[in-house]
């Protein structure tokens, strides 16, 4: 794969900006150099009571949804085992002992990228060292050459370049989807559509129906990152606003194409923030019933403007996963996306209300530039091995969870 400019095809460069309809604020390119200073918030939640836990406990059993407040109480709450068995139980309703993986493998078309966000590693700006923008042609040879691992999926996530027109990023999925029809194109964060409107001046709906009839298959949940607007002008405070966001995944969903949703936790967020990042999702799903399933991402800490930061602990990721498991009521699944906890701890967090662990990915640049030290692939041998090792049982699925195979001997 390229690491400089393309030498083949070109990508074409997008010859006049005009403005959609996103949202016009004068945010302006945050000054990277303003805000090493973000810290971790103290917190010390009050420690819940016997009763209050008692409370909760009784709800998960009857199948009532839990408050913000029950949420809090829950962060609050050291005892992670019993945290554990609430989650799988919420989890086990849902996918009883089956856990879910995909063969896919990762492209990102482009590092080259006009947002600042702070927690991000891969990015570049125009003309820096370390830019790349990938040609049509190497797009699709990188594409086929992972054709014979049976992948049934090409996760697509990108920078928002400034120079690239839209239909860059049409070609590619056409000849994506001309090069191998039978593999679902996963394409484009709810934050690059917003790119996409921005740069054409088309509405969402019409950016998102273009890309359709191009080959898209279903969005991607990143770049929801924490929806609460003090943590997002913080650490991302150019791109979309959480509002934006929700808008698209409402309208993809609307137009009947499924999307996942992500949080970034391990930060300067607070357990309140936490809350009410998953309560908005839950909300959505309510009202759409469009989300497939819900990913903590924990935030990694190497090469960007918050490695002053630690990194949220296994205990912490724990409790995220199991919190997040029991207010999503409304959600079908959870995934560990392996790539940043680790396999061990994505193996663990299977008795900690997940039931997915992504796929087999491939190459994986996002977080190996923020340090990931997990490989960048992991065979399906090995996923199955983990999977049955935690008393569960492997199923192969595509992207919108139909089953492909079901490993149960
Ligand atoms: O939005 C960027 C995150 C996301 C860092 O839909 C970081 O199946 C941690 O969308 N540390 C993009 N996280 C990745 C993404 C994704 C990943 C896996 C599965 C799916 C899915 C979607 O990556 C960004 C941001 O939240 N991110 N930098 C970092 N240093």
């Amino acid at each position: 794969m390229a690491t400089t400019a393309p030498t083949t095809t070109a990508p074409p460069r997008r010859a006049k900006r005009r403005r959609g309809p996103g949202p016009r604020r004068a945010t302006g390119l945050v000054n990277p150099t303003g805000l090493v200073g973000l810290q971790a918030p103290e917190t010390s939640l009050p420690k819940p009571s016997a009763a209050t836990l008692g409370d909760i406990e009784r709800k998960v059993h009857a199948g009532e949804r839990l408050s913000a407040e029950d949420g809090l109480a829950l962060y609050a709450c050291d005892d992670l085992p019993w945290l554990g068995q609430l989650a799988r139980l919420v989890q086990r309703r849902k996918s009883g002992d089956d856990v879910y993986f995909n063969i896919n493998r990762h492209i990102n078309l482009t590092n080259i990228c006009k947002a600042y966000c702070h927690f991000c590693s891969f990015r570049r700006s125009v003309g820096k060292e370390g830019g790349y923008t990938m040609s049509h042609d190497e797009i699709v040879s990188t594409a086929v050459s992972a054709a014979p691992k049976g992948i049934t999926e090409l996760h697509i996530v990108n920078g928002l370049h400034p120079e690239l027109d839209f239909d860059y990023y049409l070609e590619a999925l056409r000849r994506l989807r001309a090069a191998l029809p039978d593999v679902h194109l996963k394409a484009f964060t709810a934050v690059e559509i917003w790119w996409f409107a921005r740069i054409t001046g088309l509405s969402y709906e019409e950016v998102l129906r273009q890309c359709v009839e191009a080959g898209l298959g279903s969005l991607p949940g990143g770049g929801a990152e924490i929806f609460a607007p003090r943590v997002r002008r913080r650490i991302c405070g150019y791109k979309s606003t959480a509002e934006d966001w929700l808008e698209i995944h409402r309208i993809a969903h609307g137009m009947g194409l499924r999307t996942n949703s992500t949080m970034l936790y391990g930060h300067i967020e607070t357990p309140e923030e936490r809350i009410d990042h998953v309560l908005r999702l839950r909300d959505l799903q309510d009202e759409t019933g469009g989300f497939q399933v819900f990913i903590p991402l924990r935030f990694h800490n190497e090469h960007n403007l918050m490695s002053h930061l630690p990194m949220a602990t296994p205990y912490e990721s724990l409790k995220v996963f199991t919190v997040s498991r029991l207010l999503l009521d409304n959600f079908d699944h959870m995934k560990a996306y392996w790539i940043m906890l680790g396999l061990p701890l994505a193996q663990l967090s299977l008795h900690f209300g997940v039931d997915d662990l992504d796929g087999t990915v491939v190459e994986e640049r996002i977080y190996h530039m923020a340090g990931a030290e997990t490989p960048h692939e992991v065979s399906q041998d090995d996923l199955l091995r983990r999977i049955r090792e935690a008393g569960r049982i492997p199923v192969q699925r595509d992207t919108v969870y139909n089953v492909v195979q079901i490993y149960d001997n």
